[in-house]
């Protein structure tokens, strides 16, 4: 079979060039992509656009391309890397599945959490990891159990989202000891969270660290400039789906805006998008327009009675992400549990299910910046945004022009 109906490009950007390991040198590197694959040539995105429907459910998951053993027409071509016992492993996972947050495990083996996002982590030990779309995550595993063949396996988190609507399969490739030894008659199966174990996939995304050392410090912005309330929420009720931050479903412009900024063309979008939410829904092309080298804090807040957690993505910068809770945001109490000594810092963050995270950054980034659901449906809605970051003073402080060999379109 062709498992890939759809081809992407993967770039893996690996923790600051030229930085070495803040542990021992791995014996090997191994990239573990996870996909997602419809058996239909989907064309998905006009499909959802043009029906305003939820797209199909996925047919299956996959790790690097394959969905595995539990697959007939998978089976023969299921991805496997073999080990030596007493080593120990770098696995660069990364999720670029459209729609799911996944989890991943293991058999019998732990990993080592080191680094996500490509900033180093405080490692911990864990069975199994919680990965968003767009997000990466780094382990290391050491072969140090009995030598046999071992399945890692991945399957979706959905949060509150029934059951019904998710691809609710497994995928899995194998590890192998490398030796001479009877290996079990199939590989032992690795096991999972429950697709709604929220209790996990928090507990999870709330024990990364930054590492907040002498080589790596941190720099979390302790005075707010600019300080921000953003409610990201699929609408109901309308004909079609819609879906908005701060109430503002956006509408793709046909000048993109960063030429429209660039060449001051007027008509393309407006910078009155609302630092809290309002209350009737519109669509619009609206932006907020940041001061450079301003601090920024940002409240993403859901309040969706169904649905996952919002993986939220912000690009041209990592953020720290100082807390995040279940519940409504209480603007009282909740800052005091701020993390501000080793925060996190990430480009994708996934947000509780009824509930909130706080970033901080410094604008300090010139350009015209994307900040969406890396849900992709969501994302064809509406919830998405953008920040215009001014220019500052300083040679490096300026948004560069576009290349000559731009092309047009
Ligand atoms: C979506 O699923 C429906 C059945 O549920 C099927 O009839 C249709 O062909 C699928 N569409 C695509 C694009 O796969
Ligand atoms: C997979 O293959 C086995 C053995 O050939 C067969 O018994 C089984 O029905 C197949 N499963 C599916 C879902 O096709
Ligand atoms: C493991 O993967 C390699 C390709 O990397 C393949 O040639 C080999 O057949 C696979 N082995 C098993 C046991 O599946
Ligand atoms: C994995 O960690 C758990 C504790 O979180 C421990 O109970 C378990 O024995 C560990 N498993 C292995 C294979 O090390
Ligand atoms: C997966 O979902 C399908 C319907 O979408 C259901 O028939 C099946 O029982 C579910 N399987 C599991 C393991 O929950
Ligand atoms: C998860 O769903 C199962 C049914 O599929 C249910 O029995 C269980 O209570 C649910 N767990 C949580 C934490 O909601
Ligand atoms: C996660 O669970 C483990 C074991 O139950 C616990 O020791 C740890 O404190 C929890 N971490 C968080 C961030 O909740
Ligand atoms: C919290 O209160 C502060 C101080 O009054 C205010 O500046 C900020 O906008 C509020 N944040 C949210 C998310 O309501
Ligand atoms: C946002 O707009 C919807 C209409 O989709 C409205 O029902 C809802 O109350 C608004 N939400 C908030 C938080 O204002
Ligand atoms: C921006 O911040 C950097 C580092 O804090 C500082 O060196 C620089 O002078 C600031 N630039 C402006 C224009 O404020
Ligand atoms: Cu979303």
């Amino acid at each position: 079979m062709s498992p890939m109906a759809k081809l992407g490009v993967v770039i893996i950007i690996y923790p600051k060039i030229g930085d070495t390991y803040p542990f021992p040198k791995p014996a090997a590197e191994f990239p573990i992509l996870l996909g997602e694959w419809w058996k239909e040539s989907i064309a998905e995105e006009n499909n959802i656009v043009q029906s305003g429907n939820d797209p199909n459910t996925s047919d299956a998951y996959t790790i690097n391309g394959q969905p595995g053993d539990l697959y007939n027409c998978s089976k023969s071509e299921t991805f496997n890397i073999t080990v030596s016992k007493g080593l120990t492993y770098l696995l660069r996972i990364i999720n670029s599945a459209l729609q799911d947050v996944l989890f991943f495990s293991i058999a019998d083996h732990n990993v080592t959490v080191v680094a996500s996002d490509a900033s180093y982590l405080k490692p911990f030990s864990s069975s199994f990891i919680a990965i968003s779309p767009g997000q990466t995550i780094d382990v290391l595993l050491k072969a140090n159990q009995s030598p046999n063949h071992y399945y890692m396996a991945a399957s979706v988190y959905t949060g509150v989202r029934a059951a019904a609507n998710t691809d609710n399969t497994t995928t899995t490739a194998i590890i192998k000891y490398s030796g001479k030894y009877t290996p079990s008659s199939s590989p032992i199966f690795s096991s999972l969270p429950d697709y709604n174990d929220t209790t996990s996939f928090l507990n999870f995304t709330n024990s990364f660290r930054s590492l907040a050392d002498k080589k790596h410090p941190i720099d979390v912005p302790t005075v707010v400039d600019v300080s921000l309330d953003y409610l990201f929420l699929v609408n109901l009720g309308f004909s079609t789906r819609v879906a908005s931050v701060n109430n503002v479903s956006f509408v793709n412009p046909s000048i993109d805006v960063l030429q429209a900024y660039y060449y001051g063309i007027n008509g393309v979008y407006d910078t009155s998008f609302p630092d809290t939410t309002l209350q009737l829904l519109i669509r619009k092309t609206k932006v907020k327009v940041l001061d450079y080298n301003s601090t920024v804090e940002i409240v993403f807040r859901t309040t969706d009675l169904a649905g996952s957690s919002h993986p939220i993505h912000l690009h041209g910068y990592s953020f720290y992400v100082v807390g995040s809770g279940t519940g409504t945001f209480d603007n009282e109490t909740d800052p005091s549990t701020y993390n501000l000594v080793d925060p996190p810092f990430q480009n994708t963050i996934a947000v509780p299910v009824q509930g909130w995270t706080t970033i901080r950054f410094k604008a300090n980034n010139p350009g015209v910046w994307f900040m969406h659901c890396h849900f992709d449906r969501h994302t064809v809605w509406g919830m998405d945004t953008v920040f215009i970051v001014k220019n500052g003073n300083s040679k490096n402080g300026k948004l560069s022009p576009p290349p000559p060999d731009m092309p047009p379109c």
